[in-house]
């Protein structure tokens, strides 16, 4: 096997029962494995929803690390439309002229770095480097902001020997608590002032409700990008004529950039709560249990991709779900697939080719399921063309 793939563990289950069942911290999820039905289950929100107690939703739940609720992603509408109707044009800011060239000088600059350097670590020294500076040009924030999120590591709920560590987001709380305190002395243009200075059906938002915002700024694109990216270099490592193809066939890249996030899906699921009885592809599911929408599954679904399992980077039909669906769809998803762009850009001006030296996949455990989402370490050795 390739060392860029991600087998798709729920082939067998999707196609026979459509529902697989994993237990987490006692409070057992049924999977949602098709398109078809992930993407019924999304939009209907009354019978799902996301607004149960803060880090339910989340799997594995994060109940027991957090009290705040993130926003907008763990509320229902009518009141998540009037969160997007704020945040979205603030995070569409990445489709700006502007913005996207300081994206390219960043990655410009990071490119350049690691094509002088030998052996590097892809996942600490590339896709968490991107990730961190990146995250500035969305806060609109000082770019040496970005040293201190370099140092939280790749996620800031998880340590090394701890999925769920309560004292690591206890700093990430705190960060973020000081941050919207010094934003209400003195504002500036970032993303603290602006939801400082922002109203929301008539109110102006309370401390909470910025943390809650920005919490799920830091967490939602932070491991999610790193995979994207780290698992792209792996790809390209091992398909160096993707990168002349995409050279020579530029008008490809948009498509390209969506199969590598279908292919990926570098969020594998995500939790909802039944608020009444009900059933799911005829699964009985009962009132206050847990439903997940499995991305990663409804993106492999072969009653809608030919050859689900094959990366092709010119696949016309996409109607991937790496971003979820419904509207409750990625806030960070132009930020992402900018980066994306960006990124497959300048490797294709800059890189022949890459060589992968060792390196170690990061498995998720779901129940039964085993599923590669990326790597803890890609240890990489970058060559100019
Ligand atoms: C939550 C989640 C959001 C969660 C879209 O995903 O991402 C996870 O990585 C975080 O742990 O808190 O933000």
């Amino acid at each position: 096997m390739k060392k860029y793939q991600s087998p798709d563990p729920f082939t067998g289950a999707r196609e026979v029962s459509g529902c697989a069942h994993m237990n987490d911290q006692d409070d057992p999820v049924t999977m949602i494995l098709r398109l078809k039905d992930v993407r019924k289950t999304a939009h209907n929100w009354k019978t799902f929803q996301s607004g149960s107690a803060p880090g339910r939703i989340v799997i594995p739940s994060e109940v027991n690390i957090r009290d705040t609720r993130q926003i907008p992603f763990e509320v229902d509408p009518p009141m998540h439309g009037s969160f997007r109707a704020l945040l979205d044009p603030w995070f569409k800011r990445p489709l700006g002229n502007e913005y996207r060239a300081q994206l390219g000088q960043q990655v410009n600059a990071l490119v350049d770095e690691v094509l002088t350097k030998g052996v590097i670590d892809a996942v600490e020294a590339f896709s968490l480097c991107l990730q961190s500076r990146a995250l500035t040009l969305l806060l609109n924030t000082d770019a040496s902001e970005a040293d201190t999120w370099i140092g939280w590591g790749t996620h800031v709920f998880r340590s090394e020997d701890d999925p769920l560590d309560k004292d690591k987001a206890g700093l990430l709380y705190d960060y973020i608590d000081e941050k919207i305190n010094a934003a209400s002395a003195d504002p500036e243009g970032d993303l603290y002032s602006v939801l400082l200075a922002a109203e929301v059906e008539g109110k102006k938002l309370t401390h909470e409700e910025i943390k809650g915002i920005m919490i799920l700024t830091f967490a939602g694109g932070r491991d999610t990008v790193i995979n994207a990216v780290t698992n792209t270099i792996s790809y390209f490592a091992e398909h160096p004529e993707s990168l002349t193809r995409l050279r020579n066939e530029p008008d490809i890249i948009g498509r390209a950039i969506e199969e590598l996030i279908r292919y990926f899906a570098p969020l594998t699921q995500m939790g909802r709560v039944a608020t009444q009885d009900s059933t799911v592809c005829e699964h009985a599911i009962k009132a206050d249990s847990r439903v997940s929408l499995c991305w990663a599954s409804a993106n492999r679904d072969a009653s809608v991709f030919e050859s689900p399992e094959e990366v092709i980077l010119d696949r016309k039909l996409n109607p991937h779900v790496s971003f979820g669906f419904s509207h409750h769809n990625c806030l960070g998803a132009t930020h992402a697939r900018q980066i994306m762009r960006v990124l497959v850009e300048t490797l294709i001006e800059k890189v022949g080719s890459i060589d992968i030296v060792d390196f170690e996949e990061n498995i998720e455990q779901l129940g039964e399921f085993e599923r590669k989402v990326g790597f803890h370490r890609l240890n990489v050795h970058f060559h100019p063309r």
